[in-house]
């Protein structure tokens, strides 16, 4: 065994297990207790061996070290308020800490970026500003016999072959109560909020806000679930630079009671054993029930399907703050595991390799209330 091989690896290992044994795999392709060598990995999930026959070392952090993973930025030299500048290999201070409170750091010309205003932000909320929204009150990772077929078995995306595709469902164990808590308990606040609603089958709009519960509404505060809760919205939901809202599904849509909708992008923050994760969705496709005539008051069944590519994974992973992945082995060990744990089923740019994982999740929604925006906090 391993003697580098720490309680977190083990709890990865784990995790691996259950990807894994979704697929119908054993944990080792070679099905020994050897090195993988179809892989040219170690196999966390079992014992190093002695013999090395992948011509890596037979030490995961010395695996880690050598060759299996790319060399971190700017040689992991950057401290914790600096940023790596790709195109130097440099590390630069970013212009945030310099901006007022009505700017932001705006580096699409190149590091440090500069300080510019920040758009103007609405004023209301709703449509016609009456601040109502549908407010997400269940959030599951779906069957994956329930979930959307959006590939076939080489990850071509159109080309759906009668299976669902989830590469998310095999962890559906391990942060299934994550999700479900995060909006039971009000740490994950998800508003869709119409601009326009039709249930006659036009097309209108709606966008997803993050937020916060109304601290001041002590209903929404015991029942972050409730009709009619109240709610605060965060100012990074909206793009900085235009004022817009980051995630827009437009051509939404009600036929015969059935909502479908699509996005380019969909964020979700989620928080599983304290690290905290900003996933971005690609390609999102929404659909679920609503009988509602004239106002949007409920989505039942809802379901979202889509995937996220390896590099907004990775990008994910490196917003993390460095300290949050140290038990892990860090964010290049991380970066190195994941693929293992969660095998890619999407070939999302069409060259022929697998780079993103399919994702389903259950979402249903019920009427709340926008109250303005989230106060900052008190330093
Ligand atoms: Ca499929
Ligand atoms: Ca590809």
């Amino acid at each position: 065994m391993n003697r580098f091989l720490n309680p977190a690896l083990v709890a990865i290992a784990a995790f691996a297990t259950i990807g894994t044994a979704a697929c119908g795999t054993t944990a080792d392709s070679s099905g020994t207790t050897t090195d993988d060598v179809a892989t040219g990995t170690d196999d966390v999930a079992l014992s190093d061996s002695t013999t090395a026959t992948d011509g890596m070392t037979t030490d995961i952090a010395k695996d880690i070290a050598a060759k299996d993973v790319p060399p971190a930025p700017c040689g992991g030299k950057c401290t914790a308020t600096e940023k790596c500048d790709a195109k130097t290999d440099k590390c630069y201070t970013p212009c945030e800490g310099k901006c007022t409170a009505k700017q932001y750091c705006d580096e699409t010309a190149g590091a440090p970026g500069t300080c510019k205003d920040t758009a103007a932000l609405p004023e209301k909320f709703g449509i016609g500003g009456d601040g109502q929204v549908q407010k997400v009150i269940k959030l599951a990772i779906t069957d994956k016999t329930k979930s959307c077929d959006l590939v076939d078995a080489k990850g071509v995306l159109g080309a759906g072959d009668g299976t669902g595709d989830n590469a998310l469902a095999g962890a559906a164990s391990l942060i299934g109560s994550s999700l479900s808590d995060a909006v039971t308990k009000g740490s994950v606040v998800l508003l869709f909020e119409p601009k326009t609603y039709d249930s006659t089958g036009l097309d209108f709009t709606f966008n997803v806000l993050i937020g916060d519960i109304d601290a001041a509404d002590a209903a929404t505060v015991a029942n972050p679930n409730a009709a009619g809760g109240k709610f605060t919205v965060k100012k990074e939901s909206y793009d900085p630079a235009t004022g817009k809202s980051l995630v827009t599904f437009n051509k939404a849509n009600i036929k015969a009671g059935k909502l479908t909708a699509k996005s380019d992008k969909f964020f979700l923050n989620l928080n599983i054993s304290s690290i905290a994760l900003a996933l971005t969705i690609s390609a999102v496709d929404f659909s679920g029930d609503t009988t509602d005539g004239t106002s949007w008051k409920t989505t039942t069944g809802g379901r979202l399907c889509g995937y996220i590519t390896e590099a907004d994974l990775n990008t994910a992973i490196d917003t993390l703050p460095a300290d949050m992945l140290a038990q892990f082995g860090g964010k290049d060990a991380v970066k190195k595991l994941l693929p293992t744990l969660i095998k890619s089923d999407v070939d999302s740019d069409g060259d022929g390799i697998k780079d993103a994982k399919s994702l389903a999740l259950d979402i249903d929604t019920l009427g709340g209330i926008i109250t303005g925006f989230t106060p900052p906090k008190a330093p």
